[in-house]
């Protein structure tokens, strides 16, 4: 399995994330990545791959062209304005407010394209974010080239990225991205699967209407998790794509047994779709240890989820999403990998 990774993931390392009222180191941070590689290294993956650049205009497939012009500008826009510090979203258009007019200043910006405020921007971040999803393309190219898996090793993350909204560690939706490609280049149908202990409710928003890339997202239940307001079970999509979100919200406490009968009524699902290709979101926040989530797996568990995974017997892109029990990150996500790949 090819895997890709690029070192400009380390120009959007905030120093700040608004979480329990203190501003804290992010729990999304570099070190992420280094202990996935080194993880790869370990169990004799072969080296990760540069990407290349990042192909806009497959991005533009998935988010609003506005969207992308403000994350290019965001910062210049921020410093020029006389700001100091990071950009976080300290103001949204509440329900109740105006909310038809984007405003022209950038704090009122940020805000307009923000669902949430922990999230910060740095000069580096639309960087990072574009050689993120670069990874997922250049993975997805080698799936639609014949290729079984791939992995991206991307960050920052992307399944929180809406179309036009930032928030959740996420700028570019990068397997929104590579669900989009792998659709334009010859899919009937595709599955994003998402086993993010978060809800991939920017995959969710991006496809809702599309009846061809089908997601099925197995996440901590909104009423007690992050994103909030979103992930319910009775969201399954709407005019074209009526049935094709599937939400598998789980309770706090969950152990892998509860979440394997969720993955494989979410693998049915897929297959009685007719998927003919295969996104999958993971996140290893799963984990027993993640410092923030609830569910109980272990390591020995993302290894069959992988294996549960490869019986649907579809070529599959895998884009990293979260995970933060840093050090079991790396094992986590590569006994996936090699769950998937049957070794
Ligand atoms: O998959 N998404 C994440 O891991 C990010 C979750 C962000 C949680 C922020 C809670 N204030
Ligand atoms: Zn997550």
């Amino acid at each position: 399995m090819r895997t890709y990774h690029s070192e400009d993931h380390r120009l959007h390392f905030p120093q700040a994330e608004l979480a329990g009222g203190q501003l804290v180191t992010p729990f999304e941070r570099p070190s992420r990545v280094e202990y996935v590689l080194r993880r790869l290294r370990e169990r004799g993956f072969e080296a990760p791959a540069d990407p290349g650049p990042c192909d806009l205009d497959a991005v533009a497939r998935v988010h609003a062209p506005d969207y992308l012009d403000f994350l290019e500008r965001a910062w210049d826009d921020w410093v020029a304005d006389g700001n100091a510090g990071e950009i976080i979203a300290t103001n949204v258009p509440a329900p109740g407010m105006s909310a038809a007019r984007r405003p022209e200043g950038i704090e009122g910006q940020v805000g307009w394209y923000a669902h949430a405020s922990e999230t910060a921007m740095t000069a580096g971040t639309w960087a990072a974010a574009k050689a993120s999803a670069a990874c997922a393309q250049a993975a997805t190219r080698d799936v639609m080239e014949g290729a079984r898996h791939a992995f991206a090793l991307c960050r920052p993350p992307g399944h929180h990225a809406t179309r036009a909204q930032f928030g959740g560690y996420c700028f570019l939706n990068n397997a929104a991205v590579a669900a989009r490609m792998l659709r334009d280049g010859g899919a009937g149908r595709v599955a994003v699967l998402d086993v993010d202990f978060h809800h991939g409710n920017g995959t969710q928003g991006i496809f809702w209407e599309d009846g061809t890339v089908h997601l099925v997202s197995i996440h901590g239940d909104p009423l007690h998790a992050y994103p909030h307001y979103i992930g319910y079970a009775d969201e399954t999509g709407a005019g074209d794509g009526a049935g094709a979100t599937t939400n598998l919200p789980l309770p706090p406490g969950t152990p892998y047994r509860d979440w394997a009968d969720a993955l494989d009524r979410g693998i049915g699902a897929i297959r009685d779709r007719g998927a003919e290709a295969l996104v999958v979101s993971l996140g290893t926040d799963a984990y027993r240890d993640d410092p923030i989530s609830f569910f109980k797996l272990d390591s020995d568990d993302f290894r069959d989820m992988g294996a549960r995974v490869a019986a649907l017997d579809l070529p599959a892109v895998v884009c990293f999403e979260g995970g933060y029990a840093i050090e079991a990150v790396g094992v986590n996500a590569v006994n996936f990998l090699e769950g998937l790949a049957g070794r």
